[in-house]
């Protein structure tokens, strides 16, 4: 659906979870929406409203691998910070920061409302009315504190560009080591998600290895290190246990692989992202703990650069 300048959606009646719902949005061609503007936002929810059975539907929105600041996965760009206590009601706490987050982000990012769901908003309002008066004395406090944490993350995140340009580094460290495409290999190190997002904010994705000849040619590279360093790719379980695909490309990893021996292994019930190991005398795939800081490799298809 055209519904916005710049912009089309396709809006689902089936039923997934987030991270099947990206897979699905990756594998034709799209991302999970993300909303910049209020204009976005109301004719989303134009459309959304006119159904007789309110349903949730998942936006891009995220704060994998930085808990509290939420991010658009689709875009990269950052939408605040929230910081909600278990002690506290959370929908009054969740009306003020909705209240606030609207206000402050006009007011610092010039009339670009990030936020919100304005009928998370009215729920919230209703939740705080029916709340009681000492709950909302126990929540006061918070209130204020988170506000001041969204205030600080706005000054510290607003000059930073997201989505389209890539930092001169990257730009001056791609290798095109296989046909049709270029890779960044990294030296910083990172979580999986941040290593997904760096990518992304620099108009790429984290590597998907399709083929034999394209693992060659990334092993041919950090295969020579010493000592070897572990580098994550764009492989996932996340939401499909045990099946693993390229979130870089919403497809499933099949054809060609190349696990450790003993590998994927979901270590600890826990593992679900993928990466090339070092663990071994040789370099091999292996699903290891997402939030641990590895390097990572950033692929661009060509003619996107
Ligand atoms: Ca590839
Ligand atoms: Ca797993
Ligand atoms: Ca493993």
């Amino acid at each position: 659906m055209p519904l916005f300048p710049g912009s089309k959606y396709y809006i689902s009646k089936e039923k997934m979870s987030w991270h099947l719902a990206g897979k699905f949005c990756k594998s034709n061609g799209m991302e999970l929406a993300s909303i910049e503007t209020e204009a976005e936002n109301n004719a989303l929810l134009d459309v959304i409203d006119d159904e007789n059975t309110k349903e949730f539907y998942w936006l891009s929105g995220s704060d994998l691998g930085s808990e509290g600041t939420f991010y658009w996965a689709g875009t990269v760009e950052e939408l605040g910070t929230l910081s909600p206590s278990s002690n506290c009601d959370v929908a009054a706490l969740g009306k003020a920061l909705c209240d606030q987050r609207i206000e402050v982000v006009e007011e610092k990012l010039k009339g670009v409302t990030t936020l919100m769901n304005q009928k998370l908003c009215e729920f919230q309002i209703k939740a705080l009315r029916e709340s009681g008066e000492q709950q909302k004395q126990i929540c006061e406090y918070r209130i204020k504190e988170a506000n001041q944490q969204i205030s600080n993350a706005l000054k510290t995140t607003q000059p930073r560009t997201y989505g389209r340009t890539v930092s001169e580094h990257v730009a001056s460290n791609l290798m095109p080591l296989f046909p049709g495409s270029k890779y960044y290999i990294s030296k910083e190190k990172m979580s999986w998600h941040l290593a997904s997002t760096f990518c992304k904010s620099n108009g790429m994705e984290l590597a998907s290895i399709e083929t034999e000849a394209e693992n060659n040619a990334i092993l041919g590279v950090i295969g020579n290190e010493n000592p070897k360093e572990s580098y994550w790719l764009s492989g996932s379980d996340y939401g499909s246990e045990g099946t693993f695909y390229w979130t870089g490309t919403g497809l499933k990893i099949s054809g060609f692989t190349y696990f450790e021996r003993r590998q994927p292994d979901n270590y600890g019930g826990n593992e679900h992202c993928l990466q090339f190991w070092s663990a071994s005398s040789t370099l091999a795939w292996n699903d290891h703990h997402c939030h641990l800081k590895f390097r990572f490799i950033c692929e661009v298809i060509e003619n996107v650069l």
